[in-house]
Formats: structure tokens, C-alpha cells, sequence
């Protein structure tokens, strides 16, 4: 029987370029198919042939309550049926803007953007606005959205595709970009000692997650800290994957570090388009109409996301919901562990908050070079037999995984077990 996801696939790709409408959800880099989701719910969602899988996805972070929780559903249809987008301001903006500024202290304001490629891509024209200068840094796989002047050996997409620099970026949007190693901390001090000055910013991601997990040493993010206040230099932490999914007050509270900016964006939509940057009030006096940086969007704030994103802020502050989810993500990352032990597979898992990575090697990277030494091959023969048993990965070795607050023992138990015979097939073959 042909399945109805080749059939959609197929039908996809005549009105859609790779039939999908962002290159990761494509399967190019595993293999076969993308499975169509019809619905979810909780842990779960069903593909086009109705076959169940357990979701490790979240739709790339948004989902910590679990598919369609019911008061957020129930949010986002009372806020519909007062109208969808006014274009003009609303009380529920002031009330996100002040509970981000609660949960996040180093931000004492925020513009609430609809992506998280709009949010980094705003806190970079405010740096750059706000200390008159151009060079910004970034860091090799780590990924921080599709804005030209980022798409220089992006993570995510770009370094799953194995082409780390974008076609249609020209060269002279870029000559401002210079990208450094993660977790490299001495050439981070040979940069700012060299050019220092015409640095308008860092931009990081302080937990990556778009070449699969890799933590930063503190030591990282502390001399980031202590160079850009020597030098004038703006720090902005991308926490559009790790806000409110590794912490409360995302990887920054972890490493009680103050970042000047900081971009959000995932979890705080609770799954509808809401992502946001903010930060330190004097730099973002100077954000248009007080200031002379321009920054816009048609439905930035829109009503009914952020009904979505308030009732989803309210829901994670709910006592004990970080360990829980800790709890839950460690014991699945420990449980694919001594599976893979058990059978004799080089493979290691690691997990900070809500967050995962899976890596067949003998040792957890540290950094993108020891990432790309990863068997990419075995995650995709690993990939797709945990397809077959109804669990579903990220489809890419370069990709992070998300635990909700809905995977409770018994779903871990099931993915552990899938995996305990995935593994003893895969070294008996
Ligand atoms: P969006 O423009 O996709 O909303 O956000 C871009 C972005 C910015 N910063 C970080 C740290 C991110 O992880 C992302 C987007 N993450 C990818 C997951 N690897 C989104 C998945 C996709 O591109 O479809």
C-alpha cells in the first residue's frame, strides 16, 4: 500500500520548493519521506496514515506543555473570537512584555517580533545601530535564523545540507562577519585583542542546539561577558531554542551571566509565530519611533499568538515544572544510554532542561569540529528504525531533541525499549 505521506510528498513538491516550507522538515538529510502530520496531542502526533509516534520534536522547542494543551487551546479560541490582529496596540501585549521582563531580568524591555530570524536579526541592527560599528561575531554551528548577514557556516539547515555558507548571500553582506570557534576561548581573546573596538557585537547561542547539542563552557561565556564590557562591545544571547526550555530564566540564569540582549522565541509562542528581543533599556531607545532603528511587523504582538504565548508563560511557572522536565529528559537520555551500552554501540546522549542530544561517539562534543566526527550514518540507520517503532527524532544528526512536560515514565519507558532492540538489531546485522 503506497502511504498517504509519499502521496502528499509528491503533491507537495509540485507547488512547494522540497514540499516543505522549511528545508529541515524535508528528511534530506536521513533519508525517504517526511512523515504529513495530521494532529497531536500531548507527547504524540499522528501522521497521514494515522500511525502513531512519540513526538521529540515539539516543533523544534515550542511544545513544553505537550501537543494542544487544553488551556492554551482554549486561550487561543477566546482570543479568536475577539478578532484575529488589529494592527493597532492591545492590553496583552503589556501584560507579555512585563511577565518576559520578570522572568528575564536582564531584559527591562522588549519588542515582540513573529520568528525568531526577526529577533536576531533586529538585536544585530540595534547593536550595530546603537555602537555605530560593524563587525559581528559568531560562532561556527550555531545558528541564529535566515538574515543574510547570519547565513555564514549556519548550523541547523545549512550544516545538515553540508554547504555551510548560503547561495544569494553576497559577499559584501558578510565581510562583516566573523566566525569563531565555539567554546574557543583563547581565540575569542586574540579577536578582541586585534579589533576589539570595531566589534558592534557577539551573538551565541549560550546552550547550543543547531549542531545538536553542545554545551558552553562557562569559562566561554564568562570571558564573552568580560570582553564585550571592556570593549564596548554589545553580547546578545540567542535563546530562541534554549529560553524557558533549558530554565525558567533560560541558559543565562544557568550561568548567571547578564547578556545587553537577548533574542527569545519557541516556547514563548507556546507554538503560534511570538518571538521577541530585548535587553538593556538604553540600547533599545534607540528602536524606531523613539530612536533612529528602524524595526517593524505587520503582526508583531498579534493578539491571538500571544494569547497563546501568555497562557503557555503562565502554565511553565507552575512549581517544580523545570525539575520535572529535567527529570524526565535524564532519564530517556540515560535510558538510550545503556540501551546502546548494553549492545555495544559508541553512542553517549547529554541533556540540559527540556533539552537533548544524541551522538554516535564515544564522547559528548564540545565543539562543531568534534560534532562533524559524529557517525552520521549510524544516526540515520538509528533515525529511521526508531521511525519504524513509532518515535520520532529529529530528522537530522545536527539537530537537538525536546522533551515535554507530557513524556512522562511510561513514554520514556516505551522509547527506551524501542531503542534496546533498535540497537541489538543493528549489531547483530
Ligand atoms: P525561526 O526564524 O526559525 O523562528 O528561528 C530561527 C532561530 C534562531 N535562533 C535559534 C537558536 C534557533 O534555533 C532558530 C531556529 N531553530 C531551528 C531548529 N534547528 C528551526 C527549525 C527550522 O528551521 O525549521
Amino acid at each position: 500500500m503506497i502511504s498517504k505521506n509519499d502521496t502528499l510528498f509528491a503533491r507537495a513538491q509540485l507547488t512547494t520548493p522540497g514540499g516543505v516550507n522549511s528545508p529541515v522538515r524535508a528528511f534530506r538529510s536521513v533519508g525517504g519521506s517526511p512523515r504529513f502530520i495530521s494532529r497531536a496531542e500531548g507527547p504524540y502526533f499522528w501522521d497521514a496514515d494515522d500511525k502513531r509516534y512519540i513526538d521529540y520534536i515539539g516543533s523544534w522547542g515550542p511544545a513544553i506543555l505537550g501537543h494542544a494543551h487544553p488551556v492554551v487551546v482554549k486561550a487561543v479560541q477566546e482570543a479568536a473570537a475577539r478578532g484575529l490582529s488589529f494592527g493597532a496596540p492591545t492590553e496583552g501585549e503589556i501584560e507579555m512584555a512585563e511577565e518576559i521582563c520578570r522572568l528575564i531580568p536582564s531584559i527591562e524591555q522588549v519588542r515582540l517580533v513573529s520568528s525568531g530570524t526577526e529577533a536576531t536579526m533586529s538585536a544585530l541592527r540595534l547593536a550595530r545601530g546603537a555602537t555605530g560599528r560593524d563587525k559581528i561575531i559568531k560562532f561556527e554551528g550555531c545558528y541564529h535564523g535566515h538574515a543574510d548577514s547570519l547565513l555564514v557556516k549556519a548550523g541547523s539547515g545549512l550544516l545538515t545540507f553540508g554547504h555551510p555558507t548560503s547561495a544569494g548571500v553576497p559577499q559584501d553582506f558578510v565581510q562583516h562577519t566573523l566566525v569563531l570557534d565555539y567554546n574557543n576561548v583563547q581565540q575569542l581573546e586574540d579577536t578582541f585583542r586585534t579589533m576589539g573596538n570595531e566589534i558592534a557585537c557577539i551573538i551565541v547561542e549560550p546552550v547550543a542546539g543547531n549542531m545538536n547539542l553542545v554545551k558552553a563552557k562557562p569559562e566561554f561565556l564568562q570571558t564573552m561577558r568580560r570582553l564585550c564590557t571592556q570593549y564596548g562591545a554589545i553580547l546578545i544571547f540567542d535563546e530562541v531554542m534554549s529560553g524557558f526550555r533549558v530554565a525558567l530564566g533560560g541558559a543565562q540564569s544557568l550561568h548567571n551571566i547578564q547578556p545587553d540582549l537577548t533574542a527569545l522565541g519557541k516556547v514563548i509562542g507556546g507554538g503560534l509565530p511570538v518571538a521577541a528581543f530585548g535587553g538593556r533599556a538604553d540600547l533599545m531607545r534607540h528602536l524606531a519611533p523613539i530612536g533612529a532603528v528602524y524595526q517593524a511587523g505587520t503582526l508583531s504582538g498579534n493578539p491571538v499568538t500571544v494569547a497563546a504565548g501568555m497562557s503557555t508563560l503562565k502554565l511553565i511557572q507552575a512549581p517544580g515544572f523545570y525539575e520535572q522536565l529535567s527529570a524526565q529528559t535524564n532519564k530517556l537520555v540515560q535510558g538510550l544510554s545503556d540501551a546502546a551500552k548494553a549492545a555495544g554501540v559508541p553512542f553517549c546522549a547529554d541533556a540540559i532542561g527540556g533539552m537533548f542530544g544524541i551522538y554516535f561517539g564515544s564522547n559528548i562534543p564540545t565543539s562543531y569540529a568534534e560534532m562533524l566526527a559524529c557517525d552520521k550514518t549510524a544516526f540515520n540507520a538509528f533515525f529511521h528504525a526508531m521511525l519504524d517503532a513509532g518515535v520520532y527524532f529529529a530528522p537530522a544528526a545536527f539537530e537537538a531533541g525536546f522533551v515535554s512536560a507530557q513524556h512522562d515514565d511510561e513514554v520514556i519507558k516505551a522509547t527506551v525499549d524501542a531503542a534496546r532492540d533498535v540497537f541489538a538489531k543493528a549489531t547483530h546485522q
